[in-house]
């Protein structure tokens, strides 16, 4: 019997690490997808309609059943396509991943980002704040290969899209290395780990061209 024919749709924004990570894990999945290049700025019908509460990307489409927010996109791209598994199994360590997958999205992120950009206190306390976030995930990392344990999992691939490939090039562009490797070598060990992985750098952004793209980040965003 011929297998059905799936319809796998992401509307994503080329620097956006939501839509990166969720391309990660089709691309580890080797599940077949179109890609809908979105305006964030200005929104697509497509997207309004997709995405009414949010007005985000990613939105994934499959078989005409919408999802939005990248971290439950990859809950349901790994309970629908089950090879490759990149959620644990085990309760306590899948908590653990969200927990700390929020953390990067909540905290390490943007509030690391945000710091430096502001700087009201002056760049190095600016730096310092920012590098006591990633205090928690060199700790995390230490002695495992990707967060995941031996292998690419959720957490790598939400840390990965937003910390070495978005927000350090944005630290980047005002001349900063936020993650230095005498600082951070498990991070920079597991950054090495990660670019090693052919679909991982085929979802990684061009650099010089997101350095530009932070930058105007930078200029736009009116912190709270
Ligand atoms: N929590 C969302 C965040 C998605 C998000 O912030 N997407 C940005 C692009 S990087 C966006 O679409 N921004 C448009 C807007 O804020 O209006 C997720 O995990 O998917």
């Amino acid at each position: 019997m011929a297998e059905k024919e799936e319809s796998v749709k992401l509307l994503g924004f080329w620097a956006s690490p939501f839509t990166r990570r969720v391309e990660m894990a089709l691309k580890l999945k080797g599940v077949p997808y179109e890609y809908l290049e979105q305006d964030i700025v200005n929104k697509s019908p497509l997207l309004l309609q997709l995405n009414p509460v949010y007005q985000k990307v990613p939105v994934l489409v499959h078989n005409g059943k919408i999802l939005a927010e990248s971290h439950l996109i990859l809950e349901y791209i790994d309970q629908t396509w089950k090879n490759h598994p990149i959620l644990p199994q085990d309760p306590y360590e899948k908590a653990m991943a969200f927990f700390w997958a929020k953390f990067v999205d909540e905290q390490a992120g943007p509030v690391g980002f945000k710091s430096v950009v502001k700087a009201e206190k002056g760049i190095e306390v600016a730096i310092e704040e920012a590098q006591e976030l990633f205090a928690f995930l060199e700790k995390e990392i230490t002695g495992k290969n990707f967060f995941g344990g031996e292998t690419i999992g959720f957490l790598d691939m939400v840390a990965g899209s937003m910390i070495p490939f978005c927000l350090a090039r944005g630290w980047e562009g005002m001349g900063i290395d936020l993650i230095p490797e005498e600082k951070f070598p498990e991070l920079n060990r597991w950054i090495k780990n990660l670019k090693e992985i052919e679909f991982v750098r085929e979802c990684i952004p061009h650099r010089e061209k997101q350095i530009e793209h932070m930058k105007n980040v930078a200029k736009r965003i009116k912190w709270a």
